[in-house]
């Protein structure tokens, strides 16, 4: 083990209080921290394997039936014995929760909900005792509009927070300014304070965009951030970043545009200018982890964002594949080989240098077994496993949404009452009371897609409140908790939790499962996804079925399999030197060759 100090610990023990210091400035980490430069190292954030928490559901302390810090660091040991070594806090920032968090009233104070300033501190301290590192959510696109700058800005035009914001008059005939759609339903346009003048809000109307245009906007972003990383954070995860610059002639949109929203609002022309003076102010003073949510951004613009030596962000994350059984907010019908192919051109457009984050689920998608697995009871384990196997080996930094590593599945909703997500609510609203979807098949897709199936809360145990809360929680508990949770997953050895600390560990020994170059030996296969992994003479292959039938993949020549480093727990390995591959329904299994 290595011990190091990490410049922003050091850095911020000039401002920090000694105690917090002694935890929270130096950091005991594996092999992955030694110094990049060294020949053939590794960075940290590459090797990296990160746990996404959204306190809200995580666990409850204070039996109010909100998830909280204090809930967070009580359950720190499992996440260490899961092995995860970065943990992404979705928002703790104090907020009206029109969007759970993601308006942000307040960057410098926590939601009294989830505690206090000491216990963040305290959460912190925690975490690094254990030599786990923290990312915080970055909402910076926009702010609550009780954010103070928002209310300065509609009490007083003349003020200097207006300008924080984007104003353009209405037209004429009372119509918003351009027929930009907002993504929780209506326009993007709303009208507030005195005057003619209306306010950009790409999300909500409770969320207004910041202007990104103004300095004074940009200096207060990065005070917010260094307030942060003085304290000890490691990285930010950034929200909708591609949004962040705006066309300022606010051109309709075409009918093109309009039927991919975030593609058009994902190319304003200042963005790199901005995410480049954001890395020379902040970012390349500490040492982080960064990885923007790059909504609207093609494959082949990754490298814009992420090149080394345009120093921007580290890492983006791209929803092509995770959007496959979506056409904007309906489903649509995939295959194997076309999630396949959204995945294999993303690495081809990164080539062998270019680095990704990989994940099955966040915060706002469908829960991943439900998703691109078959919760069904038959097949939830073994499917769960499979998609850990591949998401864990893809080439990138994987991402673990809360929960999915129990296996944890969608949520049985049968009426619109038990959603709370605005964009769920919104939806209904538009598409049910507009008269344009029947409220039946409306409950139908959202009963797959809405992210609350993501938001429920996180299954600790059998108990009433799934050992979440001993209250009555803010969303409800999924009644399937009494079997599938962590305490019993704990002590088997053949559950999904028990694979993903295992499969986590592999990918900790085997260098090559995190630095390999990525190549789908059988694209067309519609059963089995299989790709290797390459660094010099070091080789693994990765073989997911995808089926509910035993399935096969036939090798190319040049592999010679040699053993079998792990399987979720199915078939025999195949032989040394064997031709093809056969796997039972759902099988994964990893190989030397
Ligand atoms: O999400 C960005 C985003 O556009 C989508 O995830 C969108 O919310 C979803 O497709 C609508 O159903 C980020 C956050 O992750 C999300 O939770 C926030 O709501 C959103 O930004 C606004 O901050």
């Amino acid at each position: 083990m290595v011990k190091r100090w990490i410049k922003g610990g050091l850095r911020g023990a000039l401002r920090v209080a000694r105690p917090l210091l002694l935890a929270g400035a130096a950091i005991t980490v594996g092999p992955a921290h030694a110094d990049p430069a060294q020949q053939g190292a590794i960075p940290w954030w590459q090797s990296a394997v990160v746990y996404q928490v959204y306190p809200r559901s995580f666990a409850d302390s204070n039996g109010d039936g909100v998830g909280d810090l204090n809930g967070i660091t009580r359950h720190l040991d499992y996440l260490k014995r899961l092995g995860v070594t970065v943990v992404w806090l979705s928002p703790h920032f104090d907020s009206p929760n029109v969007d759970n968090g993601y308006d942000i009233r307040d960057y410098r104070k926590v939601l009294a909900q989830f505690g206090t300033m000491a216990d963040f501190d305290h959460m912190l301290a925690a975490m690094h005792a254990r030599g786990i590192r923290l990312i915080i959510d970055l909402v910076v696109n926009h702010t609550s509009d009780q954010h103070a700058w928002f209310r300065k800005a509609v009490a007083d035009p003349a003020s200097p927070e207006h300008d924080y914001y984007i104003w353009r008059p209405a037209k004429p005939d009372g119509t918003p300014p351009n027929n930009a759609p907002s993504f929780f339903g209506g326009s993007a346009w709303s009208h507030a304070g005195a005057g003619n003048d209306e306010y950009l809000h790409y999300f909500a109307r409770q969320q207004p965009d910041l202007n990104w245009d103004n300095p004074a906007v940009r200096r207060e972003v990065y005070d917010v951030m260094r307030f942060w990383l003085d304290k000890g954070v490691s990285g930010f995860r950034m929200d909708v970043i591609p949004l962040i610059s705006k066309d300022p002639a606010f051109p309709d949109l075409t009918a093109q545009q309009l039927a991919d929203p975030a593609a058009a609002y994902a190319h304003g022309p200042q963005t790199h200018a901005y995410l480049g003076e954001m890395n020379r102010e902040v970012l390349s003073h500490y040492d982080t982890m960064t990885v923007g949510e790059a909504i609207g951004i093609g494959d082949n613009e990754d490298a814009l964002f992420t090149a080394p030596a345009r120093h921007e962000l580290n890492m983006i994350f791209h929803f092509d594949a995770s959007n496959v059984d979506r056409d904007g907010w309906r489903p649509r019908a995939w295959t194997l080989p076309e999630l396949k192919a959204r995945y294999d051109h993303l690495y081809a457009a990164l080539g062998d240098d270019g680095w990704t984050a990989t994940f099955l689920g966040n915060h706002d998608k469908p829960r991943a077994v439900s998703h691109f697995g078959n919760d069904d009871p038959r097949w939830r384990v073994l499917s769960a496993k499979a998609l850990a196997t591949m998401s864990l080996l893809q080439r990138g930094t994987p991402f673990i949404f809360q929960g999915d590593e129990l296996g944890m599945t969608n949520f049985p909703f049968n009426a619109i009452g038990q959603f709370d997500d605005i964009s769920a609510r919104n939806l209904w609203h538009d598409e049910v009371d507009g008269g344009h979807v029947t409220a039946a098949e409306m409950l139908a897709i959202l009963r797959k897609t809405s992210r609350d199936n993501a938001r429920t809360p996180m299954q600790w145990s059998a108990d009433a409140g799934a050992g979440f809360t001993t209250g009555h929680p803010w969303l409800a508990v999924n009644p399937n908790h009494t079997a599938i949770n962590a305490a019993v997953e704990a002590r088997d050895p053949a559950s999904v939790l028990n694979f993903y600390r295992r499969l986590i560990a592999l990918r900790g020994r085997a260098p090559v499962l995190v630095r390999g170059d990525y190549h789908d030996i059988a694209p067309e296969n519609p059963d089995v996804y299989a790709f290797t992994r390459n660094a010099g003479d070091d080789h693994a292959l990765v073989v997911v079925n995808f089926a509910t039938h035993p399935a096969e993949v036939a090798l190319p020549a040049g592999i010679r399999l040699k053993n079998r480093l792990i399987d979720s727990g199915g078939g025999l390995p195949a032989p040394v030197g064997a031709r093809t591959i056969h796997l039972q329904p759902w099988e994964a299994s990893v190989y030397r060759f």
